[in-house]
């Protein structure tokens, strides 16, 4: 399971920048992330037309991290524009932050994605010493999914043990961070985010590709298929 993640470089057209990517990959992979590098340049509006119909999993990555109040306008831009999910931080906690957008997210069945590690070194200076709460707030507010690093196979592993089965587990960090594909998904994770490793490619889809590939292959083997 894939999800692409669209972040443009910074001296692209964006907009057909996506749009390129976009219908090259949408029969392939399971969805698309688009965080701030496009959002700041054009706005959900113009990335909402080219996503429009789009049928699987539409991340806008915000990460959001604010008030409850002004997190919910926020979502409700993404929402209106047609993105099916969003981040947003964990560590804002509950009361008057997360409460408010998890209901909203709710009302508008907007799926909530969590951030309770992220696959950077520095994650491990503040954010994984709350690895635990972040999931269990995340299990409390009813969050769809969560992130959590590719790179780090023990605090991916330590953070399915934790949560179970009913929530996703989202994680980025495989190709130019690091991490080989497959590996997180054998880890615990249901997605695989991969960003740079494909779009910034000469080759997007033959690079694509490749990624499923070795995927499957990975898969296999950590569940003795091969
Ligand atoms: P790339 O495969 O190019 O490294 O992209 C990873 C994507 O996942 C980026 O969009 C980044 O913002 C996002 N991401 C991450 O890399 N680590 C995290 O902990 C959380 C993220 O959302």
């Amino acid at each position: 399971m894939l999800i692409v993640a669209l972040d443009p470089p910074y001296d692209a057209d964006v907009l057909k920048w996506i749009e390129y990517r976009y219908n090259l990959l949408k029969p392939y992979v399971q969805g698309f992330k688009i965080g701030l590098p496009a959002i700041l340049e054009v706005g959900f509006k113009a990335i909402g037309k080219i996503l429009k119909n789009y049928e699987g999993l539409l991340i806008a990555d915000l990460k959001l991290a604010d008030i409850g109040d002004i997190m919910c306008i926020s979502a409700e831009r993404a929402w209106i524009h047609g993105f099916n999910a969003i981040i947003a931080h964990t560590f804002v906690g509950y009361e008057q932050a997360l409460d408010k957008l998890s209901k909203l997210c709710r009302e508008r069945m907007l799926k909530l994605i969590l951030v309770v590690s992220m696959s950077h070194k520095g994650s491990a200076e503040f954010i994984d010493r709350h690895v635990e709460e972040f999931s269990e707030l995340a299990r409390k507010v009813g969050a769809w999914g969560i992130i959590a690093p590719a790179t780090r196979p023990n605090v991916l592993k330590r953070i399915r043990a934790f949560v179970g089965n009913n929530i996703k587990i989202l994680a980025p960090g495989i190709g130019t961070q690091g991490a080989e594909p497959g590996t997180a998904i054998c880890n615990g994770a249901d997605y695989e985010i991969v960003g740079r490793a494909i779009t910034h490619t000469e080759n997007v889809l033959e690079n694509a590709f490749k990624i499923i590939e070795q995927q499957k292959e990975e898969v296999a083997k950590c569940r003795g298929l091969q």
